[in-house]
């Protein structure tokens, strides 16, 4: 039922590339194919020529020979290979197949027409028909929208009432939400490629409209700019590698750019170039698009595309390859993690200008990172790294303290490996940190906070339960008034977890939220917080 169109597509690309090896069936070629986009794709590259993950050339692949895969592809590896048999994803036969897969030259699966793309545009609610003002009472600004990633839907909690509101179908695979600049409406973005706006106003919040710009993607982001509030939004896609302009208020596709180019303008020629993370800035009606493999930052400027021919202005900046996941420091600087090289690239906004580079640990996966200040070095912003014990915090002030301004001022120890996602508010004293990338299960089950004055990790703690479920504890998010931490329990799509809410002073369990709907909870996103950048 799901994507039959995709793996078909997946099939005749590789029918047509004659990619017919020895020993695999054209129907185990087509479920390879699946698997490997489906769950190795975003780190390998669907081309294989390997990003957060290594490069999987079939050469060397064969060189290192079928059990040595097998035994990697089950058990994983220490710095992020997940163990994909061992969190029995995926069977003894299916790891066996996707080591004989490795052993392949890559298909490229095609590229969808724009007529096609046009087709999957859905307006459920038109605009006008929309509420003006909120049809319920509850406090929508601190709602949380949850990511239920293997169900393909997004759960609306009330943060108030700490209970369930609706949920909504969105793509396969739910990656990210992320708020529209007034925050009424979530935008959800599925492994598919499929954009969801969710109105937050209705009763209940509902899915209003919906396009599938691409068949893999992982970002989303609306216009934010002063008199742009809305109205633009924009996806970034993995395959085909491309960036799609979309209407702000009825997800219609506007404009497809490719994004394929020249290794930093000057290099190699990628044709995977895919879109990473895509931030909207406050200085300018731009958003700021980070390109993955041929390592450039776009500043694309939307101002103009109510115009004839629809100008679409493109600064391109070359900054380092690899680039994946960041945030705002000062809501000025956005800082982007390159992390198949350790380290993290700094854009200032407002002069539109890559200003630093900064070493971070070994593979750094901010999220968004985490702001706060400290009494000798002033502003700074944190991040987790996958690949080292670390929270790399770094000076982000060039005005008021210049000579810690993108230095590591301090590098924090933490007791485990296989961070993805710290996080902060200015209420909390605390930085939390999660491990969900660690090959060990209690500490993918544990959680530390950090103190923000001493710049030390002030305790750790195992949640209870989680391990049970086989769970691993990730991507803390604070609630509107940041007295609280919510955190997720993402285990298998057959067990429901929980996600438990720590009081932001204490540490204290306050309360956990279950339920059956409650399976695989990932990223969750407060509307508030979301919206205006808080973190
Ligand atoms: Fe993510 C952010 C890509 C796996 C949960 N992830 C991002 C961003 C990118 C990205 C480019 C930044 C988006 C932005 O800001 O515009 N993620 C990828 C991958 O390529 C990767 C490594 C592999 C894949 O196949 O997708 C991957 N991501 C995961 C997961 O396995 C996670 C933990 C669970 C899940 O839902 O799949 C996951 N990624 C997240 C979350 C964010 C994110 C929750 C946003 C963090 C935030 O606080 O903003």
């Amino acid at each position: 039922m799901r994507r039959v169109g995709a793996v078909l597509a997946v099939l005749g690309a590789l029918l047509w590339a004659g990619a017919w090896a020895q020993g695999l069936s054209p129907g185990e070629k087509e479920q390879a194919a699946q698997i490997f986009f489906d769950r190795c794709a975003g780190c390998h590259g669907v081309l294989r020529k390997g990003a957060t993950g290594p490069a999987l050339d079939p050469k060397k692949m064969a060189e290192r020979g079928v059990e040595y895969l097998k035994a990697v592809i089950f058990g994983g590896l220490p710095g992020g290979m997940p163990d994909w048999g061992r969190q029995g994803i995926l069977s003894e036969k299916e790891t066996e197949l996707m080591a004989r897969f490795l052993l392949e030259e890559p298909p490229a699966p095609p590229i969808p027409s724009y007529e096609e793309i046009r087709k999957t545009w859905k307006v459920y609610v038109p605009p006008e028909k929309r509420p003006t003002k909120s049809e319920h009472t509850r406090n929508w600004q601190n709602f949380f929208g949850q990511v239920l990633r293997d169900t393909g839907q997004v759960a609306i909690i009330d943060g108030d009432k700490k209970e369930l509101v609706t949920i909504v179908p969105t793509g396969f695979a739910t990656h990210i939400l992320r708020s529209s600049a007034t925050g009424r409406y979530f935008m959800a973005i599925g492994r598919d490629g499929k954009a969801s706006l969710i109105d937050l106003w209705m009763n209940p919040p509902r899915v209003v409209a919906e396009s599938k710009p691409c068949v893999d993607a992982r970002s989303i982001e609306s216009s934010k700019f002063k008199g742009y509030e809305d109205k633009y939004a924009v996806v970034g896609c993995y395959w085909p590698p491309t960036m799609v302009i979309l209407d702000g208020l009825t997800l219609e596709p506007l404009k497809m750019v490719s994004t394929m180019s020249y290794t930093k303008g000057a290099g190699e020629f990628v044709q995977e170039a895919r879109v990473a993370a895509i931030v909207a800035s406050q200085f300018n009606p731009e958003w700021i698009v980070n390109l993955k493999e041929s390592g450039q930052t776009w500043l694309v400027d939307y101002s103009k595309l109510g115009q004839k021919g629809r100008p679409l202005p493109i600064t391109m900046i070359d900054t380092e390859r690899f680039l994946h996941d960041g945030g705002w420091a000062l809501k000025r600087y956005f800082i982007v993690a390159a992390n198949a090289v350790n380290k993290l690239i700094v854009i200032d906004t407002k002069t539109r200008e890559f200003v630093a580079e900064v070493e971070a640990g070994v593979r750094p996966h901010p999220g968004r990172g985490s702001n706060w200040t400290h009494p000798t070095y002033g502003p700074v912003w944190a991040t987790g790294n996958i690949g080292s014990p670390e929270v790399t915090v770094v000076g982000v002030d060039p005005e008021k303290h210049p000579q810690y301004a993108w230095k590591a001022v301090k590098r924090i120890q933490l007791p485990y490996t296989g961070t993805l996602f710290i996080k902060t508010h200015p209420n909390s004293p605390w930085v939390i940190v999660d491990f969900p990338m660690s090959p060990s299960p209690q500490a993918a089950a544990s959680l530390c906070a950090i103190d923000k004055r001493k710049l030390e990790v002030a305790k750790c703690w195992e949640v209870p339960g989680a391990q049970d479920l086989k769970a691993r504890m990730v991507h803390p998010e604070f609630n509107k008034g940041g007295t609280e931490i919510w955190v997720s329990a993402w285990g298998s799509k057959d067990t429901p977890t929980f996600i438990v809410i720590y009081d932001a002073l204490t540490l204290k369990e306050k309360a956990r939220i279950t339920g059956d709907w409650v399976r695989t909870p990932t990223g969750k996103f407060n509307v508030y917080n979301t919206a205006y950048d808080i973190y």
